[in-house]
């Protein structure tokens, strides 16, 4: 293995770390188009983990075989959903933090959004 100079090690190391850091803003979109589907009173595919800029906005489409309502937390957004129905969010992200979307009379998580600042 080659003998890396110190200095041009620390340098990789200090852009690294900038990637590391600023990584939220390449890998978190300021438009969040997002699908859940339930099944059997459960999210297909598991509780997804969903990411958003504050300041962004929201698109979510819930399609389930269970009559329930949705419940985005903190936001504070319900809508019922009919068996074999849809509900369909759109909201602005003007709110930071980690919020569940749950399947509420069932008390089932479907996903888990994480508004970054
Ligand atoms: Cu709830």
């Amino acid at each position: 293995m080659p003998r890396i100079p110190r200095a041009a090690l620390a340098a990789l190391l200090a852009v690294t770390a900038v990637l590391a850091g600023g990584g939220g803003s390449s890998s978190t979109p300021s438009k969040l188009n997002a699908t859940i589907t339930v099944e059997n009173g459960k999210p297909k595919g598991g509780v997804q983990n969903l990411k958003v800029k504050k300041g962004g906005s929201v698109h979510l489409v819930v399609t389930s075989d269970t009559a329930d309502e949705i419940h985005i937390h903190g936001y504070d957004l319900h809508k019922d959903v009919a068996k074999g129905g849809t509900a369909t969010f759109d909201f602005p992200a003007k709110i930071d933090g980690g919020f569940v979307i749950e399947l509420e009379n069932a008390k089932e998580t479907l996903a888990n959004l994480a508004v970054e600042p």
